[in-house]
């Protein structure tokens, strides 16, 4: 069994859907990012970061103690060794996987991440950082769709997790004013991704109720509490 820490956001959804594929047994613990339950004491014991998602193996290859991983790329390379599915074990088809897996996690998630902030979230307008983040944004679509435009399916070959990593973020595009007919070989590979059974399963994980966006909310989730903490 699987204990999923998790809210659901892009970065939620990367795990939710990863199980879903796997078809592994897992349970959901709900953690509430606007309320701030990210800096409760049992939670940064598993995931130190304060963020979700993160995973609690309870019962490891190794036969050993219960094995906690935070970071979704961690995560995702964790549960496909596991598994032995979504992650090719020769060199170079693993590497493939790899390095577009690292390239969702150092940019095309953070500077999503970062357009989305100041774009939707910040509410003080700074045209500079929004215009900064949106090119950063639109240079990395393009070089997505530059690469599906060559393997004509899968980020990396066959379906792995470097899809599902990219996969979720890319669903923000609509809200972050981005559109997909810009890109059409990420309009064809959103679409069939998206289509996926596991894909739906692991996206309608987490309807929970969730504290209202609110100034508290605000303050806990960017950044200004750990700066209090800090202090
Ligand atoms: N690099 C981390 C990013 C995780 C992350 O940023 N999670 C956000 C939700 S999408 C979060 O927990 N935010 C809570 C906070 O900012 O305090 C990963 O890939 O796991």
């Amino acid at each position: 069994m699987i204990d999923l820490y998790y809210a659901p956001t892009p970065n939620g959804w990367k795990i939710s859907i990863m199980l879903e594929e796997l078809g592994l047994p897992y349970k959901v613990f709900p953690v509430d990012i606007r309320a701030g339950e990210q800096f409760k004491p049992e939670f940064l014991a598993i995931s130190p970061n304060n963020r979700i998602p993160a995973i609690v193996d309870q019962a490891p290859a190794d036969g050993g103690e219960p094995f906690s991983v935070f970071e979704t790329g961690a995560i995702l390379i964790y549960l496909a060794d596991k598994t032995g599915r979504f992650l090719p074990k020769e060199t170079r088809a693993r590497s493939n996987v790899m390095q577009w897996l690292m390239w969702q996690m150092g940019g095309l998630g953070p500077m999503l991440g970062q357009h989305g902030h100041f774009a939707l979230y910040a509410q003080e307008k700074i045209p500079y950082a929004i215009e900064r983040y949106r090119d950063e944004a639109a240079r990395l679509y393009r070089v997505l769709d530059v690469q599906l435009g060559k393997t004509r399916r899968y980020v990396a070959g066959d379906y792995s997790i470097a899809d599902i990593a990219c996969f979720p973020w890319t669903m923000t595009h609509k809200a972050q004013g981005f559109t997909l007919d810009d890109y059409p070989n990420v309009k064809r590979w959103y679409a069939e991704v998206r289509a996926r059974p596991q894909v739906q399963a692991g996206l309608a994980i987490g309807k929970f109720e969730k504290k209202p966006f609110d100034e508290e909310a605000r303050k806990n989730m960017f950044g200004q509490r750990a700066k209090e903490l800090r202090s």
